[in-house]
C-alpha cells in the first residue's frame, strides 16, 4: 500500500469545534488540548461538564435526543465524537447513545453542513482475532460484543455519509488509552494520551482524508495493527509501553486458555450473555 505522508499545517485550527463525551476519561484529557486548535470549543456530555474555560461553550446533550443533537451540532465546523457507552453492556444500554446517537450526530452534521468528523471507534470491532494476528484497516471485522458491534455500525454509517454526502470521517480504532497499560494485553494496545492527542489533531486537520480507518496504538514493542493508514495522517507515535513492562509482568499471567488472554479484545470477549428478554425497570409501588 503506497502512502503519502501529509504534514499537519502549523496553523491547524477551526472556528468552532464540538467535543462530545467531554466529561469522560478521554474527553477530560482532550478538552484543554483541543482548545488550542479552535476559537471556540463546544463541549458536550450527559454528565456534568463544570464551568466553561475561556473560549468554551458548555452544551449538555443526550445523544439519544435527535432534536437536542441537531441543536448541538448547529454552527460547528468539525466534531470529535467521543460520547457514548464505552464498555460492553447489554444491547438495550448500547442502543440509545451508540446506535441512535451516532445516527443523530451524522444527520445533524449533514443538515448543518459539517464536513469533518473524528469518530472514536475501538479495537473491539476486531476483538475476536487472536492476539498476535497482524491486522490492517481492510481486515474483515470481528466485533467482540454489542459495544464492538455499535462501533462497527458507526464506522459503516460514517462511510455511508461520506459516499452519499461527502462528510469526511477518520475512524480511530483506539486501543487502550489510559495513563498506563494495566495488563499484558495493554502492553500491545496502549495509546498514550500524548499520542492520542496527536492522532486526533491530525485526524481533524489533515486535508482530504475521505473516509479513513486508523488504528491507534503507541510505538509499543509488540504490534498487532498496521500503521499504514496512520501514515496518511503523518502520525508517528512517540511513546512506548516498554517502560511499564516490569510492573505489568510482575502481575500473575492469565491462564493461557482464558479467552481474555487469547483474543485481541481481552476480557470483552467473555462478557455476557445478558438476560434476555431484558428486565424492564421495576414499576413504582401502587398506592
Ligand atoms: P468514557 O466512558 O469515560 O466517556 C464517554 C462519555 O460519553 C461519558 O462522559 C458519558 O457520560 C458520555 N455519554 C454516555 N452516554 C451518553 C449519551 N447518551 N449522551 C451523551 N453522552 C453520553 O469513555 P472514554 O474512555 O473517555 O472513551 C471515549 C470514547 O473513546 C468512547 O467512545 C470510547 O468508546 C472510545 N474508546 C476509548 C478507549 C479507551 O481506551 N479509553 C478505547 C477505544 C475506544
Ligand atoms: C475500549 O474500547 C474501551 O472504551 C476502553 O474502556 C478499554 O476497555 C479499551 O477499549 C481496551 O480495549 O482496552
Amino acid at each position: 500500500m503506497s502512502q503519502t505522508v501529509n504534514r499537519l499545517p502549523e496553523s491547524a485550527r477551526c472556528h468552532r469545534l464540538l467535543l462530545t463525551g467531554a466529561a469522560g476519561g478521554l474527553g477530560k484529557v482532550l478538552r484543554p488540548r483541543l482548545k488550542a486548535h479552535a476559537d471556540i470549543l463546544r463541549v458536550s456530555d450527559v454528565a456534568p461538564l463544570g464551568e466553561p474555560a475561556s473560549g468554551e461553550e458548555i452544551a449538555p446533550c443526550d445523544l439519544a435526543d435527535a432534536a437536542a443533537v441537531s441543536q448541538l451540532v448547529q454552527g460547528v465546523d468539525a466534531i470529535v465524537h467521543l460520547g457514548g457507552v464505552s464498555v460492553e453492556q447489554p444491547f438495550d444500554a448500547i442502543l440509545p447513545a451508540n446506535i441512535q446517537g451516532v445516527y443523530h450526530l451524522y444527520e445533524a452534521a449533514r443538515l448543518h453542513g459539517v464536513r469533518r468528523v473524528v469518530f472514536a471507534s475501538s479495537n473491539h470491532v476486531i476483538g475476536f482475532y487472536e492476539q498476535g494476528q497482524q491486522l490492517d484497516a481492510d481486515t474483515p471485522l470481528r466485533p467482540d460484543g454489542y459495544y464492538g458491534l455499535s462501533k462497527a455500525y458507526g464506522e459503516h454509517l460514517s462511510r455511508f455519509y461520506f459516499d452519499r454526502y461527502g462528510i469526511q470521517t477518520v475512524c480511530l480504532r483506539i486501543g487502550s488509552s489510559f495513563p498506563e497499560p494495566k495488563d499484558r494485553r495493554m502492553m500491545v494496545t496502549w495509546l498514550s494520551y500524548d499520542d492520542l492527542t496527536d492522532l486526533v489533531t491530525r485526524a481533524l486537520f489533515t486535508p482530504d482524508v475521505g473516509h479513513l480507518i486508523v488504528y491507534g496504538a503507541s510505538a509499543n514493542r509488540d504490534r498487532w495493527w498496521s500503521d499504514d493508514a496512520a501514515r496518511v495522517l503523518g502520525f508517528v507515535p512517540k511513546d512506548s509501553s516498554e517502560r511499564f513492562r516490569a510492573q505489568v509482568e510482575a502481575q500473575p499471567p492469565l491462564p493461557p486458555d482464558d479467552p481474555a488472554a487469547r483474543y485481541q479484545g481481552g476480557a470483552f470477549v467473555k462478557a455476557g450473555p445478558f438476560p434476555f428478554p431484558s428486565q424492564p425497570a421495576a414499576a413504582p409501588d401502587a398506592e
